[in-house]
């Protein structure tokens, strides 16, 4: 194992949870202000560990991404490696993982000045894409996901050392409280919450239709229910959530007729760069948790082509 496991997870019996041990705004000093965050929204992303933009993004601007992936739903080939997961019921598209390798567009979208700006802000410095994907739920069928950590199966299955990335999530179509719109536990990400059950050996292969380990007790996650509640923030394609890698959250299966596609970018500080698993599994491939492109990531200026 690599460094000594200040987030040990994954074992025999059922923890506590504890206090994280990282900031969650990781700029210091007067950097904290450098940026396009005031210090209210600051605030709350340090008390509640997301922030929810609505219409961030035009409808329009998001055409086509959306259109995009359902040309990648129709790539038989795509469908079949193994970066695309299928829904475990219905066998349609679930999540595609590496967006922005596959694409100019999604590449651009993860160096959009407006949001990379953000997230450097938060993450105090240079940062570079831990990994990307769509989640895309059918209308009727799409089924939901367990209630988890990010950072949790990061560190645990990936490596990742501390507590020092950020998802920025965008809607692609309208997220309602039909569709399974993602739900987040406020104040959550400032405890590390231990799982209990031993990882099995290319647990993503099911960990990604159907999540099993990495998931909280019911005791420790209505604890942290009790605390801090629920939020399901909801609005139109182009809305952008910005959450803290270890902020609780699940979502519901699909049961409305309408689509839900969000789109995920994560991004780590370049100076939390991955480590060997400490839960003592493989690394997982690159798609998931990218170890070799690395490099700082620039902000896309809008003269490069698409
Ligand atoms: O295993 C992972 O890396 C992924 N799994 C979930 C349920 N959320 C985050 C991440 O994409
Ligand atoms: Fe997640």
């Amino acid at each position: 194992m690599s460094s000594e496991d200040l987030f040990p997870t994954r074992m025999e019996q059922d923890r506590k949870p504890f206090p994280r041990l990282d900031p969650v705004i990781h700029a210091r000093n007067q950097d904290r202000w450098n940026g396009p965050l005031g210090e209210e929204s600051l605030s709350r992303y340090e008390r509640d560990g997301f922030l929810w933009f609505e219409g961030f993004f035009s409808q329009e601007r998001m055409r086509p991404f959306f259109d995009e992936l359902n040309e990648m739903a129709k790539d038989t080939e795509l469908v079949k490696s193994d970066q695309v997961i299928t829904d475990p019921d219905s066998g349609d598209l679930r999540s595609v993982f590496d967006m922005h390798r596959i694409s100019k567009r999604f590449d651009a979208l993860t160096r959009d000045p407006r949001i990379l700006g953000m997230v450097r802000q938060l993450l105090g410095g240079d940062v570079y894409i831990h990994q990307s994907r769509i989640n895309d739920k059918f209308g009727f069928q799409g089924s939901g996901f367990q209630w988890h950590s990010d950072f949790e199966t990061w560190h645990s299955e990936d490596g990742m050392p501390r507590m020092r990335a950020v998802s920025a999530s965008i809607m692609l179509t309208d997220n309602n409280e039909f569709n399974g719109p993602l739900m987040l536990i406020p104040g959550s990400h400032h405890y590390f919450v231990p799982c209990h059950g031993k990882t099995p050996e290319d647990n993503w292969k099911d960990s990604l239709k159907s999540q099993r380990v990495g998931v909280p007790s019911q005791e420790n996650l209505r604890t942290m229910v009790n605390q801090g509640g629920i939020q399901a923030p909801k609005g139109p394609p182009g809305s952008l959530l910005l959450f803290e890698c270890n902020t609780l959250h699940a979502s519901n299966k699909n049961l409305s007729p309408w689509p839900r596609a969000n789109l995920f970018f994560v991004y780590n500080s370049v100076d939390n760069g991955l480590e060997k698993p400490y839960g003592g599994t493989d690394a997982r491939p690159g798609f998931l948790a990218n170890r070799d492109d690395t490099a700082a990531l620039s902000m896309y200026d809008n003269l490069e082509p698409l």
